[in-house]
């Protein structure tokens, strides 16, 4: 791995937010991909970061600060991960369900999807049910698109199925689900309409199936 993706991670983990941004910005510079900087750098960070926490060798204060410093560096990916002067292909709205705060893989599939020329309505973190509904219906959005991260939020994509059906708008929205303990089995267990297992699948999914909503598929 090159130097520089090699000091990204460890500067993410250490949560040195300021450093990261540079790096970034320098690694872009020198030509390093957009994809290494993402994935050989923040993820990589990101993901020894995940381990130690699961291992109680670091804790929620260490955890925050990287998540922070990860945050950063992706904003000075995100119009790199952006392409010019795409004609929009539709909306959807997107956020972290309600009860969970993680928001670094929502903010990534909200990046992917801006840059296949998707407009996202980004509704944050802890979003109940009826937010999604209320985007829906005054903001047009074509897809919800729901994050959760943690096992005890999963069941809030179900509650999202259910307000939607009871909102009568199930046939005029599609409903996409992911996050680190969801699967493909569980969404055909709530109803929802796709799954995808990374933010790169996402934006795939979101942007066909928009076009075959939008009768271009
Ligand atoms: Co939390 N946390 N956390 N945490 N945290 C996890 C999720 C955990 C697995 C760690 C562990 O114990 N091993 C664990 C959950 C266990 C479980 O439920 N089984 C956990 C826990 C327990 C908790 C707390 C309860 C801890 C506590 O307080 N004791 C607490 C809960 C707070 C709450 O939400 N109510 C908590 C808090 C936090 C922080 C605030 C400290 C921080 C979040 C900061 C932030 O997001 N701004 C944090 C973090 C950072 C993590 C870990 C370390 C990293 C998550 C992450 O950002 N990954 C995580 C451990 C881990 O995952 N290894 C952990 C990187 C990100 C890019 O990946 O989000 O999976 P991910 O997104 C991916 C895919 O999942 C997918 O695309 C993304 C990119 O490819 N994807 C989608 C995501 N959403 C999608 C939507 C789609 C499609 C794909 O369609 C709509």
């Amino acid at each position: 791995m090159e130097q520089i993706l090699q000091d990204i991670s460890r500067n993410l983990q250490a949560g040195k937010a300021k450093i990261v941004k540079e790096l970034v910005q320098t690694a872009l510079d020198e030509g390093v991909s957009v994809k290494n900087i993402l994935e050989e750098g923040l993820l990589d960070g990101m993901g020894i970061i995940g381990g130690k926490f699961k291992n109680n060798e670091v804790f929620v204060p260490e955890v925050l600060v990287a998540a922070r410093a990860m945050n950063q560096g992706m904003e000075v990916l995100k119009p790199h991960l952006m392409g010019a002067d795409i004609e929009s292909r539709g909306k959807v709205c997107i956020g972290t369900v309600q009860g969970d705060l993680h928001d670094i893989g929502k903010n990534l599939v909200r990046m992917m999807m801006e840059g296949r020329g998707i407009e996202v309505v980004d509704l944050g973190t802890d979003v109940p049910p009826e937010h999604f509904v209320a985007a829906v219906k005054e903001q047009g959005c074509q897809i919800i698109c729901c994050s959760a991260l943690l096992t005890t939020t999963m069941s809030v994509m179900q509650a999202v199925v259910k307000a939607v059906e009871e909102a009568g708008i199930r046939d005029q929205v599609k409903i996409m689900i992911g996050g680190a303990p969801v699967t493909d089995g569980f969404r055909t267990q709530i109803g929802a309409d796709a799954y995808a297992p990374d933010a790169a699948s996402a934006a795939d999914t979101a942007a066909e199936l928009l076009d075959a909503m939008n009768g271009k598929g």
